[in-house]
């Protein structure tokens, strides 16, 4: 199919105020009835008395439409139901089809999973029940009858308010869901099926008392509790933070094992992915933990950010997203450490995003145009658009950003609209600040802008010079970059590590605005010359908290500069990034000696601040575990591998890190094992915060150590598997003891086997760190353990999915190997699940970036794909990107 282009954009013809559904679940007879109340769009001008009305539909029989109560014929291609309607008057237009959701294993419309029904709707499934005007900008209210065998489907489950169950004949049973908020067909969503569910209410600040639900197959009830909590929790800061309130009298969250995403926002019936709602402390972990907070909060403060007031195309689809994204993340800051989260989101921004950026897979965070608008689900659009809320939020301070949110939600209430509109309420609560800075510009932009900076201080003269220069590389489809507003916050540290204060009557600003401690660059090139200087050594801290989504290189600045800053700075983002840019430096200079067979040469004073920072306290006594394992871990080998950039061979990149922990431990080993002894490795499991850190120091401590070849580390690895009270510290040092081919490794994996065997969720851990650590001939043989399911997503992605994105040397194995399996099976995938095909595929966004060898195998496995037959949109969609 063609592009669809966002200049391209053209309102609706009609409108649907209202839809009247009947579903009657029946198996292979399923059928789906809808009426609805059309009326021709008043906004336009319709000059004939009347207009055809094209309605939306993928993979649907036959349907019978009725207007006004008379059958018509309508024109019917696969992908369109199309006829003529009155455009001076409103119609009634019935339309019916019958649907069989075993068959429907792409998972988009309505499905089965382990024999519950169930819909995803987004972005465009709703067509796939039946022919409809599914585009965001199409709102109605909705009232949905369903009706079942009362055997088969006790539970049956839609948006809104219910009325009370009803008997019918022969043993089935109806319901009537009525959702009085207009939503587009996106939203909508429909369950029916056995299910436990976990009650809770909650009291709204103006005095509503919401019924809460959550659903789960039979028996997995208690593994739902901490859900439950988590959305209380969640509830209760939207209302605190953001002034939102719920609004309807119950929210019922249902998860289900078969779901090609996270979750889904449905209104007030939330479809979630079992993996982020079902947890235990024998078979989570603690980052399972978090995310379930994360995500049951994601979902739910949708419910103002997407539902009520929504897009006008997919085009705006970060304006949900992204401003969600930063919305979960800001709670998770709150109910955690905001230090820890603002390292762990910019790690991943820097994992997923840039590469993403960097590749041929790059494209704006609003792009012009798509082919597949599934495959804009990506890192640009929720993890950058979230770093740009963050930087609007942060230009306008908190009071002002509350403002301008509240003002927002207000003005667009039950609309449809653009990144233009949320922009407009921003910039009404700007007041005093001045011109408003171009933030369209980094929706409208791809590619990650460089930032050049240099430092020059000249301490007897009491002056400083910082000039900064920012540069886009091409993109694809985007030839030409422009400056984009940068905020970079800083501070000049003195040399006993405290912020000078700045005054402006001492600062000359040039290509940019000095606003308190932000500097925005909004010229290829600025500079702030700052003068009157006390005495003593003065240094710049710069992208304070990571105020900016950039890569940025200083210049001016040494190492013994940065190990100061490191120590010193009071920022403890920062402080954490100073270290990380040494780590990165010394890893790229391993990397090119490794490269060029020459000795990898010594970062004793690089041990010496690790050691430092991260062992400095009592581990009793410290209160920031979690500060310390994130300071002492390295940058990941896929990080690495980016920063390198060109022509690389990810042995060597693999190794470099290895021997970087190698020669730590050799340096400075007996500190390492001192610290671990104090630590006793008896962990409570507690999934408390407090554990959750102590554990992950250990842990970080563990992975450097696993590098040593002392066989005293097998030992100290399994006392802590020995010792592990719960699923992160059991999970860990197994992979850790797979990683290192310890002979403990084996009989650690059967005895998890044995364990868990029939817990699929509790397996694709398992399956993971083997994936991770393994060959293609290891997945191979894991495809057969009877645990693994190829036609279960979340089983594929424990396995493919961990192979492709979290296994650097197996994936690109240097005889092809793990490109051709891979290909092979993303291939096959296709036919079934193409979303998940297509997400798979985008593993090979970093082909070009690896040596020639492994490009040719890269290539050819691509190509391969390419010229399948029947290949769908979704995945020669990416394919086809990827070799352009
Ligand atoms: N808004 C949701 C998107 C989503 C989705 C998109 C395409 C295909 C399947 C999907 N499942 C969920 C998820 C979110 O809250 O961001
Ligand atoms: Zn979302």
């Amino acid at each position: 199919p063609p592009s669809i282009r966002l200049a391209d954009y053209k309102p609706p013809a009609f409108l649907i105020d209202h839809v009247d559904m009947t579903v009657r679940l029946d198996g292979p007879c399923t059928q789906a009835k809808a009426t609805y109340h059309v009326r021709p769009n008043p906004s336009l001008v319709h000059a004939n008395g009347h207009g055809q009305l094209v309605l939306d539909a993928d993979a649907l029989g036959p349907v019978d439409v009725r207007v006004n109560g008379a059958q018509i014929e309508p024109q019917q291609d696969r992908k369109h139901v199309a006829f003529t309607l009155s455009t001076r008057e409103g119609s009634k237009v019935e339309v019916a089809t019958t649907l069989d959701p075993a068959s429907n294993t792409a998972l988009s419309g309505l499905y089965l999973t382990n024999g519950v029904y169930c819909t995803q709707c987004e972005a465009e499934g709703f067509r796939r029940i039946v022919p409809f005007l599914d585009r965001p900008d199409v709102l109605a209210t909705y009232t949905v009858t369903l009706e079942a065998q009362q055997a088969a489907c006790p539970v049956l489950l839609s948006n809104g308010n219910p009325s009370p169950i009803e008997a019918l004949d022969d043993g089935w049973h109806s319901i009537t869901w009525h959702d009085p908020h207009p939503k587009p067909s996106y939203l909508f969503a429909l369950v029916g099926g056995h299910l436990d569910q976990v009650r809770d209410s909650f009291t709204t600040r103006d005095g509503r008392e919401v019924a809460l639900s959550i659903y789960v197959e039979p028996g997995k009830a208690e593994r739902a509790t901490f859900a439950m909590q988590a959305l209380k929790r969640c509830m209760a800061w939207d209302e605190e933070r953001f002034g939102r309130l719920y609004d309807l009298d119950v929210f019922n969250i249902v998860a289900v094992s078969d779901f090609n995403l996270g979750a889904m926002e449905n209104k007030g019936l939330n479809i979630f992915n079992d993996k982020y709602i079902l947890a235990s402390p024998t078979t989570a972990t603690d980052e399972d933990y978090q995310r379930i907070d994360a995500i049951i909060a994601h979902e739910y403060f949708h419910n103002w950010s997407g539902n009520r007031v929504t897009c006008r195309d997919w085009f705006q689809l970060c304006l949900k997203e992204g401003l969600t994204v930063f919305r979960d993340q800001e709670y998770t800051s709150d109910i955690y450490d905001r230090t820890i989260k603002r390292i762990t989101d910019v790690r991943d921004l820097w994992a997923h995003q840039f590469p993403e950026d960097g590749g041929p897979l790059a494209h704006a965070v609003r792009p012009d145009s798509y082919r597949e608008i599934n495959n804009f689900y990506t890192a640009t659009v929720y993890e950058k658009g979230a770093e740009i809320v963050r930087m609007i939020a942060s230009w306008l301070g908190p009071q002002r950003f509350r403002a301008a949110m509240d003002r927002y939600f207000s003005t667009y209430d039950g609309q449809a609209v653009r990144l233009e509109d949320f922009l407009s309420a921003m910039k009404a609560e700007a007041g005093d600040l001045g011109a408003w800075p171009d933030f369209l510009g980094w929706y409208t932009q791809a590619g990650t802008p460089q930032v050049s900076v240099d430092w020059q201080a000249d301490t007897h003269a009491g002056t400083a010079h910082l000039a900064f220069s920012q540069s886009t590389s091409p993109t694809p489809g985007q030839p030409d970059k422009k400056p984009l507003p940068v905020p970079c916050r800083l501070a000049l540290v003195d040399e006993a590590g405290d912020d000078l204060a700045i005054s402006p009557d001492h600062v000359v600003v040039q290509g940019g605005r000095l606003v308190g401690d932000q500097f925005l660059l909004d010229s290829a090139h600025g500079s702030l010359q700052f003068t009157d200087l006390p005495s003593g050594t003065v240094r710049p801290s710069l992208f304070r908290d990571y105020s900016a989504p950039v890569n940025h290189m200083v210049e001016g600045l040494d190492d013994s500069d940065r190990l100061f800053l490191a120590a010193k700075d009071s920022n403890t983002f920062s402080s954490w990034a100073h270290l990380q840019s040494l780590y990165s430096d010394a890893l790229q200079r391993r990397y090119h000696r490794l490269t060029l067979g020459e000795p990898l040469g010594d970062d004793h004073a690089l041990f010496e601040a690790m050691i430092a920072a991260g062992l400095c306290c009592e581990i009793d006594h410290d209160t920031d575990q979690a500060g310390r394992a994130a300071t002492i871990t390295l940058p990941s080998a896929h990080d690495l591998a980016r920063t390198i950039g060109r022509n690389i061979d990810p042995l060597h990149v693999e190794e470099a890190r290895i021997s970087f922990s190698r020669d730590l431990c050799a340096d400075r080993g007996t500190s390492v094992v001192e610290a671990l002894e104090r630590f006793e490795l008896e962990d409570s499991g507690d999934i408390a915060p407090e554990a959750a850190a102590k554990r992950s120091l250990v842990l970080a401590l563990l992975q450097h150590l696993s590098r040593c070849e002392t066989p005293d580390v097998d030992d100290l690895l399994g006392r802590a598997l020995r010792g592990a009270g719960g699923m992160t510290m059991r999970i860990k040092t197994l992979a850790l003891l797979l990683q290192r081919r310890s002979p403990l490794a084996d009989q650690a994996l059967e005895a998890f086997d044995a364990e868990f065997h029939d817990d699929p969720l509790t397996m694709d851990k398992w399956f993971a760190i083997q994936a991770m650590n393994g060959t293609a001939d290891t997945l191979v043989a894991l495809e057969g353990h009877r645990s693994y399911d190829r036609e279960n997503p979340n089983r594929v992605r424990s396995l493919l999915g961990a192979f492709a994105t979290g296994n650097l040397s197996g994936f690109h194995a240097a005889d092809g190997s793990g490109y051709q399996l891979m290909a092979e099976r993303i291939g096959t995938l296709d036919g079934r699940n193409p979303q998940l095909a297509a997400r798979l595929a985008s593993a090979f966004r970093t082909w070009r970036t690896m040596d020639a060898a492994r490009q040719t195998f890269a290539q050819a496995a691509l190509e391969t794909l390419q010229s399948m037959p029947n290949i769908s949109t979704d995945l020669s969609d990416i394919v086809t990107r990827m070799l352009e």
